[in-house]
């Protein structure tokens, strides 16, 4: 309406101005500067949250129509329903936008996780010289980085059909519990160095328990890629074998082992001259940046800690000698890099071996025993829609649960 108030005060143009005010009280029009009528039009914006979240229609979010010819902006706060309605929009060329700032409580119940979060959607700039057919579609996005955690450790083994004890089988799941697609290219998982419990009447706790700041582990291996080559959907997972074939069927296998890690996403493959860490052609191999122990990656069976994380610079990480040996070594990974932990230790008695840091992991699980065929699980928190949200309290024990039989890629009833 600029338009007509400027004309208003041209006498020149008094009648035009007239008629243009007339129209635009009943017909929505307006006048252009040359006195030559202009329609005028609604715009409607129907904003929508990321389509994992647990309802779809973004109320309340704040959308912004820009006209880039005029630098000027009109807002309008979504309905319930998501829809934002502009009246008296004059042709032009106009980018639409939207953000929404949710608090922890507000984002728990849209996405399961407490943590506050912002969302953002714009479009790419378009012509709208008269009310478009279909209303402005705009899809909000955004979620914490990092979302991450460890679903599932089977680190106990089996037992053979002749009682013997097998651990080849074991393997490590990870979950992403974000709304996001999350690239897992480059991530590193890593054990702990330690005990992880009283195995032996010599056996001490892990002298760098005084370290709050950093935990240190033995072998070290990354998932390869560029940045976007292995994706893990809201809800899906990366499934990391020591040995990526069916065990209960392959000749190398054991018939009773309760796991077919044939399908999983990638193995540990220890290449060593007396080949004795099978590389499974079917399953990629993660990256060995750092392998220290046994003929494969060997998670303790008493109970292991697992720590995923993210550096650019693996190679610069300190490495440190153990105390009190002469060729024990460990490299120091920094809390702050670290994504996610999990922490499983011999028994209920064994805290006092805890090795991953409190900051990080407050608390442990622990299996029944050993070649047991259990599996630590972490807990569902709520559904959103067909999506699991994991519990995620930063500690092992209330996080995660022992489960009578491993589930790799499922939650189904062990
Ligand atoms: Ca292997
Ligand atoms: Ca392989």
């Amino acid at each position: 309406m600029n338009s007509i108030l400027r004309l208003l005060s041209g006498p020149r143009q008094h009648h035009v101005a007239a008629v243009c005010t007339m129209l635009a009280s009943t017909l929505l029009a307006a006048c252009g500067d040359s006195g030559t009528e202009v329609r005028t039009f609604d715009v409607t914006v129907q904003v929508t949250l990321p389509e994992t979240f647990a309802q779809q229609a973004a109320a309340q979010a704040r959308v912004l129509l820009t006209n880039t010819e005029r630098n000027t902006s009109d807002t309008v706060v979504a309905n319930a329903q998501g829809v934002a309605q502009f009246t008296r929009i004059l042709p032009g060329t106009y980018i639409a936008s939207a953000s929404l700032a949710l608090d922890a409580d507000q984002a728990f119940a849209l996405t399961g996780q407490r943590a506050a979060l912002t969302l953002n959607a714009i479009e790419p700039a378009r012509q709208l010289l008269a009310a478009p057919t279909t209303p402005l579609a705009l899809r909000l996005s955004g979620s914490r980085l990092g979302d991450l955690v460890i679903k599932e450790v089977y680190y106990t083994g089996s037992r053979t059909p002749s009682g013997g004890t097998y651990f080849s089988d074991q393997f490590v799941e990870i979950y992403n519990n974000a709304t996001d697609t999350v690239f897992a290219d480059g991530l590193l998982i890593a054990d702990t160095f330690g005990p992880a419990g009283q195995i032996n009447p010599a056996t001490v706790p892990t002298p760098f328990q005084s370290t709050t700041t950093a935990v240190h582990v033995s072998s070290i291996w990354q998932v390869p890629g560029t940045g976007r080559q292995y994706p893990i959907a809201p809800g899906g997972s990366l499934l990391i074998a020591q040995d990526g074939i069916d065990h209960r069927n392959d000749p190398n296998g054991n018939p009773a082992s309760p796991v077919n890690l044939a399908s999983a996403d990638f193995e540990t493959y220890n290449e060593r001259p007396d080949g004795r860490d099978l590389d499974a052609p079917g399953v990629p191999n993660l990256v060995r940046v750092v392998h220290r122990g046994g003929f494969d990656w060997l998670l303790p069976v008493f109970g292991p800690g697992v720590v995923i994380f993210r550096t650019p610079t693996v190679a610069a990480l300190d490495t440190v000698l153990v105390p009190g040996t002469t060729g024990t070594w460990v490299t120091r990974v920094p809390n702050a890099l670290v994504i996610d932990a999990f922490e499983a230790l011999q028994n209920g008695n064994s805290a006092a071996y805890k090795r991953v840091p409190a900051g990080l992991d407050a608390g442990f699980v622990f299996a029944t025993g050993t070649y047991t065929g259990e599996s630590a699980r972490r807990r569902v928190a709520t559904l959103i829609g067909p999506r699991r949200v994991l519990r995620d309290g930063n500690n092992s024990s209330t996080d995660f649960e022992i489960i009578a039989r491993p589930t790799p890629r499922s939650f189904g009833t062990p």
